[in-house]
């Protein structure tokens, strides 16, 4: 439609379904193109993640699993917003510009195809992605409903040279690894409620944990989509930003509570405390975990590698001082996007990162294998290595994903005989608020120093920093978000009186300088 300009945001194109059918085809034919460059597969997410019902959106995976490169993601957005009449002269110039070499025929075009709701709009969308790679002469290989974090895993086994790769291989991998760090860790006693949110997560969970046994860990699926809608008042979003538990779940204090999104890639847990208080563990507490699990295990392994954590502007500053200050970890600070924090992540030794929303993984390079390797046959405890080789395998490398980083908490709370309690308690959150503000362009609003000030409109930062200048341990920032037509807002204080008040101040400051609609 002339009128409207969509782009590639923070994960893909995202956006009400009905309509957005062209998006998804000239993406299949985009994701055609690149596998022609890359001679690889290239992967095709068709999923709305933690929206709403009624979105859809779509995203490409990169060969090794790993998201569209960035260079990408202009030209996606330049074809998916031409006309039908010079969407041949777009392709024409993605393919000149990009040197894709069309007339080669060595290599056959291959697109690995998904999704994670079985509803008409969205079997319609993804054969919109199969007409537009299959107009190139793709092999499609659609995998129907999967998680987006299985659909990474098998983009990156299959460019491996695994062709037969499926989702049965992902569960059999990931339940035997965690077997097998069950083995050097002890048995657990009491289980996991894990929501779902209505969502693709809980026919896949219920297969892991079938592949894994309910003898070594009881995982008990809530959401799982027979009644109730795909992320409304459930899921890993609503949890986070709401800080209240999914709507009808009963609890009990320090039982372990997990949330996924709607296609499990972010995972938040959570409890009660004594005096019936919700209590988060978020993105960062997670990271905080892994992270000091790993660098302790290093330790008694006596292996001295570079191990870097990295947040977003989300990260609550409690968190970020106790990993800096307490347990001296090296700490970096990037845009939100988990596309960014991964290729920060690459440049250490073992990078853990993690947005507070609870989306993302560790990321650990060769020299690190390296290393457990060496140790093996040199005079180091080759208990403590093992635990880390172990670990490693039941990590997803490619992507955040839900179901894996629960096996890789619950590995670590086994190991270190920690209930819920413990965890929570190695630092206290400052309170905070995020809030959502439409207003009329919210492209307006641009941000630096990795979204922690606003650069234009002017007057705005100014005016959250005499904002945030009011109350004790303040801190806030804006940022338009990448999947929804709003601005996100996010405040943290001393109280959570003060915290929700700055959110507020903050919220009408971008109101009256943004023009409100
Ligand atoms: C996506 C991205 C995340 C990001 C989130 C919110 O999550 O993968 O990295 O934090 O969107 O982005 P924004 O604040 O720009 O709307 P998901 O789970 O929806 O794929």
């Amino acid at each position: 439609p002339d009128n409207v300009r969509v782009s590639y945001g923070t994960a893909g194109f995202r956006g009400n379904a009905s309509g957005m059918e062209y998006v998804f085809f000239r993406m299949g034919m985009l994701a055609a193109l690149r596998s022609k460059l890359k001679e690889a597969a290239i992967g095709v997410m068709v999923t709305a993640s933690h929206n709403p019902e009624h979105d859809n959106g779509v995203k490409l995976i990169d060969p090794q699993g790993e998201m569209l490169a960035q260079s990408w993601e202009s030209l996606a957005t330049a074809l998916a917003n031409v006309t039908n009449d010079q969407l041949i002269e777009q392709l024409k110039q993605i393919i000149d510009s990009q040197k894709i070499p069309l007339s080669n025929t060595s290599f056959t075009i291959s697109v690995h195809i998904g999704l994670t709701v079985h509803g008409p709009s969205s079997l319609s969308l993804s054969r919109a992605v199969l007409d537009g790679a299959s107009a190139f002469g793709a092999t499609c290989h659609d995998h129907g409903l999967l998680t987006t974090p299985q659909l990474h895993y098998i983009l990156a086994c299959y460019n491996g040279g695994d062709i037969k790769v499926d989702e049965e291989h992902y569960y059999q991998n990931y339940a035997s690894a965690f077997k097998a760090l069950l083995n050097v860790v002890s048995l657990f006693t009491s289980p996991v409620t894990v929501d779902c949110a209505n969502g693709v997560g809980a026919a896949k969970l219920t297969k892991l944990a079938e592949r894994i046994g309910a003898n070594i860990i009881d995982i008990v699926v809530y959401n799982d989509g027979q009644s109730g809608k795909l992320n409304e008042n459930c899921g890993a979003d609503y949890v986070k930003v709401q800080q209240r538990a999914p709507a009808g779940l009963n609890m009990e204090p320090f039982h372990r509570y997990a949330s996924f999104d709607g296609d499990a890639d972010r995972l938040i847990y959570y409890t009660l405390d004594s005096d019936c208080n919700f209590i988060l563990l978020d993105g960062d507490k997670i990271a905080a975990l892994f992270a000091t699990y790993i660098r302790d295990n290093l330790k008694k392994a006596s292996i001295n590698l570079r191990l870097g954590i990295i947040q977003t502007a989300y990260a609550n500053g409690n968190s970020t001082n106790f990993l800096i200050n307490q347990q001296n970890i090296e700490i970096a600070c990037t845009p939100t996007g988990v596309k960014y924090l991964h290729e920060k992540a690459l440049t250490f030794d073992i990078g853990v990162y993690f947005e507070a929303n609870g989306h993302g993984t560790v990321s650990f390079s060769l020299f690190y294998l390296k290393r457990l390797q060496k140790g093996e046959s040199g005079s180091h405890d080759n208990s403590q290595i093992s635990k880390l080789k172990l670990f490693l395998d039941i990590i997803n490398q490619t992507v955040g994903d839900a179901m894996c980083d629960l096996l890789a908490v619950e590995a670590i709370l086994q190991d270190k005989n920690w209930s819920v309690k413990e965890w929570y308690r190695i630092y206290t959150e400052l309170p905070n608020r995020q809030a959502k503000v439409q207003v009329a362009d919210r492209r307006i609003i641009e941000t630096g120093d990795a979204e922690r000030k606003v650069i234009l409109p002017s007057m705005l930062q100014p005016a959250i920093d005499e904002l945030v200048r009011k109350y004790p341990s303040g801190r806030s920032f804006v940022r338009p978000s990448g999947t929804e037509d709003v601005v996100r807002v996010y405040a943290e204080a001393n109280t959570q009186e003060n915290a929700d008040d700055l959110a507020q101040q903050v919220s009408l400051a971008v109101y009256n300088i943004g023009g409100g609609v």
